[in-house]
């Protein structure tokens, strides 16, 4: 038996899909890339591809801005798959195609798109194109793809068709689209979202396992961080916002990273009323990293894009310069005008 609807590639995507694919059958080393602060759609999806191309005899490297995040280690067989950021230069210029997944803007892939400016490049990604966008000679982007997980497995549907895929493939994908649903929670968690996870654990993906590896396991300094954040959670007086702030000095104190902050937002976004909650956090270079969150009805992306970044319109973030003082302070006046246009009365009401 198969889960028709999962293997039914969406016609839309498919000239860009074969487009890719046609790239990836001629290039012998490939890299693949992906956004700073790598989440579990990106390397869960740059994981299932390298696995896959790996298998058809390709050299292929995963080449990341930032450090491959350790909760997702799991899924990397051969760590000789990834490359070291002393070593990006070198794997970038000796490959003959790069693979840029679950972004499109030049920025988040940081340091790593001087790197890849000019060179052949196929882009996957699941997020509004973005202006500027970073160029590729083939790009599949579909805002109603639930994750970067999602346009994989279409490839992988697309060329190998009922085939059985190379060992930690499926699970891969499916970390892919588990993290960003949210566990099938966000509003991204389409018929086929499910379709798909289906189709997965058919092809033999343990959810017990997959929930284990991903969720059930925290450590210590990610409590310790959530028990200190929690107590300074902040709700306006008056209108549905509720943050929470990091300064740089309670993660040392937690001795916490960037990836243990995954999540914090929500427990903001969960307070009953709420619009929408943000979470600032101090960086290490002195500027303030935002994630806003939205429960509906206010478009997060076009307050992110005041400040240069971006998203979906429930979920965005934004890098400001701004040290966390400054930066909270402006970043909460742009939502309280956004959140308090949504309550005004009609004009003439
Ligand atoms: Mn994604």
């Amino acid at each position: 038996m198969t889960s028709s609807a999962a293997n039914h590639v969406p016609a839309h995507r498919i000239e860009g899909l074969e487009r890719i694919l046609a790239l990836l059958d001629a290039a012998r080393r490939i890299v693949l890339t992906t956004h700073v602060n790598a989440d579990g759609d990106a390397v869960g999806s740059e994981v299932a591809l390298a696995l896959w191309l790996a298998a058809r005899g390709k050299h292929v490297r995963i080449a990341n801005p930032t450090p491959f995040p350790e909760p997702f280690a799991y899924l990397v067989p051969d760590r000789a798959l990834l490359v070291d950021a002393g070593d990006a230069r070198d794997a970038v210029e000796q490959a003959d195609l790069v693979v840029v997944l679950d972004t499109g803007e030049p920025k988040r892939i940081g340091r790593i798109f001087p790197l890849v400016d000019g060179r052949p490049l196929a882009l996957l990604d699941h997020h509004p194109e973005s202006q500027p966008a970073i160029p590729a000679d083939a790009v599949v982007r579909d805002p109603t793809a639930c994750a970067t997980g999602e346009l994989i497995f279409d490839l992988l549907r697309l060329a190998v068709g009922d085939e059985a895929w190379p060992a930690g493939v499926a699970e891969a994908i499916y970390a892919a689209i588990v993290t960003d649903t949210g566990s099938f929670r966000f509003s991204n968690t389409t018929p086929r979202a499910h379709a798909i996870a289906a189709e997965l654990l058919r092809r033999g993906v343990d959810p017990e396992e997959a929930y284990r590896r991903i969720y059930g396991t925290v450590p210590l300094r990610r409590i310790r961080l959530l028990r200190a954040a929690l107590e300074r959670l902040e709700v306006d007086e008056r209108l549905p916002i509720t943050w929470i702030t990091v300064p740089r000095k309670l993660m040392e104190e937690c001795g916490a990273t960037g990836e243990d902050l995954d999540g914090l937002v929500e427990h903001a976004r969960s307070i009953e009323g709420t619009e929408v909650a943000l979470l600032f956090r101090e960086t290490v270079e002195g500027g303030t990293k935002v994630s806003l969150r939205s429960n509906g009805r206010v478009d997060v992306n076009a307050i992110a894009r005041q400040f240069g970044g971006g998203g979906h319109v429930k979920a965005s973030g934004i890098l400001l310069g701004a040290p966390l003082e400054e930066a909270t302070a402006r970043v909460l006046e742009a939502t309280r005008r956004a959140v308090a246009s949504l309550e005004a009365p009609p004009a003439n009401g």
